[in-house]
């Protein structure tokens, strides 16, 4: 399995937990959508001898309900009839095999490991609309990269309301990871800078920065994240590291059009997608893989501080189907 941090995994701290009960996790936090896939798949194909065009259109509703939308269904759908008209899929019960292959297929994968351990602290902006889930997938992330032994800063440059700032606030005590805040209104990007000072001279490994949502000035939520980035390069050069967007997965297919925005506005590297436990939409994450190209870091599978797993296509298509 591919490693955002560049460890194998024997030994990690991942293993050390048990994988088997962290995949267990995730396989409940993906029930309904497992439902929803796994389960009404099984009933379509019950007793059926062959793959007939009916039990094929069953199949495509199925995945729109899933929330595959319209181009990854009819992508997969379109290779599902290549296999059955080449006489590579006749068996009806083969046709979970089939797809789950396929899926893995469209989901983008990422080559790349985080490069942690250069002498800058790796610094890490988290975006997205209100609500997604930002600052709690924040600390959840920071619980993860504490854990696998790079100490993380965080900052809170959502000085946009005070609630934000002391949520923050609460998940550092939590996880036992330092915030650096400002006073409620302050310029976002002065408090960006601080914090990189901050990190330099702390010797943080780990920058991880929450952003608002939505602003009540005019001014736009696209500016002032691009300013955060510009005012990160003038402490840091390679800073952010990363941008990574939060996506709300019970919205569905409107996740992709807000992940478009983000991605014009100010590049996206991976993306977060929260909340799956929530849904039975959890197909969601394969189209949001397909139509942006932008690979999917972590998901968010409940709001315990393990429920954000590092994203892999194998066990999440293994975790929808079995
Ligand atoms: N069930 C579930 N709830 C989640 C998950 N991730 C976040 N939430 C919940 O979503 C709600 C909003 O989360 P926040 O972290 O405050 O969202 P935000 O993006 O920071 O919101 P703003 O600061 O207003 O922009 C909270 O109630 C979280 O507990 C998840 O993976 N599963
Ligand atoms: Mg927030």
């Amino acid at each position: 399995m591919f490693s955002l941090f560049g460890k194998k995994e024997k030994g990690s701290e991942e293993e050390k937990r048990g994988k088997k009960g962290l995949f267990e996790r995730l396989r409940q936090g993906l029930s309904k959508t497992r439902e929803a896939i796994s389960n009404n798949l099984d009933r379509i194909v019950l007793g059926k001898k062959e793959i007939t065009p009916e039990l094929l259109d069953q199949l495509e509703e199925l995945l729109y309900t899933a929330d595959l939308g319209v181009s990854t269904t009819e992508e997969l759908l379109k290779k599902v009839r290549e296999k059955v008209k080449r006489k590579e899929l006749e068996d009806p019960s083969k046709l979970k095999e089939a797809l789950k292959e396929l899926m893995r297929d469209i989901l983008v994968t990422r080559l790349q490991p985080l490069k942690l351990d250069s002498e800058d602290p790796f610094v890490i902006l988290v975006i997205g609309v209100n609500g997604v889930g930002k600052t709690t997938t924040i600390g959840k992330l920071a619980y993860y990269f504490k854990n696998e032994g790079y100490n993380p800063l965080l900052v809170a440059a959502d000085t946009f309301r005070a609630a934000a700032i002391e949520q923050l606030e609460v998940w550092g005590q939590r996880v036992g990871v330092p915030v650096i805040r400002q006073r409620l209104g302050a310029d976002p990007s002065a408090v960006v800078f601080d914090g990189l000072e901050a990190a330099v001279n702390r010797r943080h490994k780990v920058v991880i920065i929450d952003t608002a949502g939505r602003l009540h000035t005019k001014y736009n939520l696209m500016e002032e994240l691009q300013k955060i980035q510009r005012v990160a390069k003038k402490r840091i050069p390679a800073a952010p590291h990363e941008v990574w967007l939060v996506l709300d997965a019970t919205t569905g297919q409107n996740a992709i059009s807000q992940a478009k925005t983000f991605r014009e506005a100010v590049g996206v590297t991976g993306i977060i997608l929260t909340k799956l436990d929530g849904t039975a939409k959890g197909g969601v994450v394969i189209s949001v893989s397909k139509e942006l190209g932008i690979p999917i870091l972590w998901i968010g599978v409940g709001e315990g501080l393990e429920d954000l797993r590092p994203f892999d296509p194998k066990e999440f298509v293994e975790a929808i189907f079995d």
